[in-house]
């Protein structure tokens, strides 16, 4: 059994969960934020048999993109760069020793 904690961007939450429901994977949506930019991101937690892994990851990569934003002040001063780029998933894949499910 495999726990992938995903962090991707809000605008792109609900068509990984779409995607994942689809699928027929069970998941759950947390709002988190980042703490660079202090902003609303969104954490998928998927629990998945080890197979399922790999397909899982393909609805994450279908299903998000690069996002760009603006640089908050103090970092647009001090590097000089107005945006910040943002990876379309920050994944996580954990093995899990046990798993409850009533
Ligand atoms: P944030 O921490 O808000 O970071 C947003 C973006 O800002 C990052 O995109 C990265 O491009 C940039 N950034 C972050 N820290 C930086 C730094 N010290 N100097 C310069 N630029 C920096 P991503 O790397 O794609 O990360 C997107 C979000 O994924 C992050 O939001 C954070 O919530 C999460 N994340 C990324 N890596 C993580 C990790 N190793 N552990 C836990 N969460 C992570």
């Amino acid at each position: 059994m495999k726990l992938l904690i995903a962090i991707v961007h809000r605008d792109d939450a609900d068509r990984v969960m779409e995607g994942l429901m689809r699928a027929g994977h069970r998941a759950t949506r947390m709002s988190t934020t980042g703490g660079f930019l202090h902003e609303g991101n969104a954490t998928i937690f998927v629990g998945a048999e080890a197979e399922d892994v790999p397909e899982i990851l393909e609805v994450f990569k279908a299903n998000t993109q690069e996002h760009r934003q603006r640089a908050p002040g103090v970092l647009r001063i001090l590097s000089g760069q107005p945006e910040v780029r943002i990876g379309a998933a920050t994944i996580f894949v954990l093995d899990q020793h046990s798993f409850w499910h009533f």
